[in-house]
């Protein structure tokens, strides 16, 4: 089956440990610090790349993780930054971070970063102070970013092609572009969409070739309406329409209330119709037949083509790029901001210092906890190796630091008081 939405996990690396370390020199029995830190863990990066069109792989492989960072070593040696994990895209892949959208990825080679690694720890080396002369402290290495993300993809093409199936999509996509698919005689051919580059004078155009729609396709006939995802985002669409249809004027309307019954109003969306086929047609026949489209098609321009005999082709193309570039020109000056989607949502260094003191009451002992939120402490913390008793002291440290300690006097907070940042308890000061 195809696939063009897919669940994926995705974690980035975790940063290296930092390491307690003391120099040996001779003579000297303790050397200076010089446990070297730890290196960053990589991060996961996705590169859309033309050439694909669909996110099946994902199915099979849906974790994605990039390598951790190396631990810090003695002599100072740090250590190597994990691997970053690339990941190749079709163009048009959008990723949702709940229902948030992190990234869109419209433009070949566009690289996004999904989740950063995260940083080192520092090595004992960076702890050295005039009161603290062997510090034997090291930072952890901060978990990289770790989520379970949604991708969809919808195809960015300038022209989509929708219809009935069997009248001749992916026909008319392989005599006018490089796209070579699928083509035979029955329904549902296309399972999968197709993607084709045609050349039109100078110009090209992309266009996309997805399965055909019935009658009820909107409420799940046939292979549904999920394939118009990807004619969600084309400038224009063209309907083709078999010319050996009888009843032609009744084909097309039922087309056109499927796409105005799909979830995206597309009825709206600049059209061009195509009667396909005429090679087999007496040409008073043709005419007979696009007088009776022309009649329910309003200003629509109506075409009569020929895949197989290449009649009305390049009338056709020259067309449908002439609307692209005025749906293109008009779509840029209304809907501007569209166009400058924030590609990645990364934390924001803004806030980051901010923090806040609450009282909450333990669940079991009704002890008063202060609990400290806050990026930057929270971040801290952990980094912090709780296990480690003058780790813990530095923590306490940068809470003096951002005036945190302050706040937790005024609050009345003493020495035997558990603190609480994250899932981690200790008391407000050592004893
Ligand atoms: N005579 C003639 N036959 C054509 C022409 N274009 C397509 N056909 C035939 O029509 C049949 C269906 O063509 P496809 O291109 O597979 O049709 P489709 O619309 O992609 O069909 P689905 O993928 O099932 O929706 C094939 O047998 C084609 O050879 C044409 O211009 N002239
Ligand atoms: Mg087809």
């Amino acid at each position: 089956m195809f696939v063009d939405t897919a669940k994926v996990f995705i974690s980035a690396g975790k940063g290296g440990d930092g390491a307690v370390n003391f120099r040996h020199e001779i003579y000297v029995e303790k050397g200076g610090p010089d446990g070297g830190d730890g290196g960053k863990g990589g991060d996961v990066i996705f590169v859309a790349t033309s050439g694909l069109n669909t996110l099946v792989d994902f199915r099979y492989k849906p974790e994605l993780k990039a390598k951790p960072g190396g631990n810090g070593t003695k002599r100072d040696r740090h250590g190597a930054d994990g691997e970053n994990l690339e990941v190749k895209v079709p163009i048009g892949t959008i990723v949702r971070k709940k229902d948030e959208i992190i990234a869109d990825l419209v433009s070949d080679g566009q690289k996004v970063v999904i989740a950063k690694g995260g940083d080192g720890g520092f090595g004992n080396a960076h702890f050295k102070s005039s009161v603290r002369q062997t510090p034997r402290i090291a930072e952890k290495g901060e978990n990289g970013e770790t989520f379970e993300a949604t991708l969809e993809l919808k195809l960015l093409a300038d022209v989509g092609l929708v219809g009935f199936p069997n009248v001749g999509k992916s026909t008319f996509l392989s005599v006018v572009s490089n796209a070579r698919p699928e083509i035979a005689d029955y329904d549902f051919t296309t399972l999968t969409p197709n993607l084709g580059v045609a050349d039109v004078d100078n110009t090209s155009i992309l266009i996309a070739d997805i399965p055909g729609l019935i009658e009820g396709a909107s409420e799940g006939k046939g292979l549904g309406d999920a394939f118009l995802r990807h004619v969600e985002r084309t400038a224009v669409l063209l309907h083709l329409i078999d010319a050996y249809t009888d009843d032609i004027a009744g084909a097309y309307q039922t087309i056109r209330a499927e796409l105005a019954n799909y979830k995206v109003d597309l009825k709206d969306r600049p059209e061009v119709v195509a009667l396909t086929k005429i090679d087999g047609l007496d040409d008073d026949i043709v005419q007979m037949q696009i007088d009776a489209v022309k009649e329910v098609a309003g200003e629509t321009p109506v075409f009569a083509i020929s895949s197989i005999a290449h009649q009305g082709l390049t009338e056709l193309l020259r067309t449908l790029r002439k609307k692209v570039l005025e749906s293109r020109e008009t779509v840029e000056l209304t809907d501007e901001p569209d166009e400058e989607i924030e590609t990645i949502s990364l934390s924001q260094t803004k806030t980051a210092d901010a923090w806040e003191v609450q009282q909450i009451e333990d669940e079991d002992d009704g002890v008063i906890i202060y609990k400290v939120t806050g990026e930057k402490v929270e971040k801290f913390a952990r980094r912090t190796d709780f296990g480690n008793f003058e780790g813990v002291n530095r923590l306490r440290d940068i809470l003096k630091k951002l005036g945190v300690s302050h706040e937790l006097h005024r609050q009345g907070a003493e020495g035997d008081s558990i603190i609480q940042i994250g899932d981690n308890k200790f008391t407000f000061l050592e004893q």
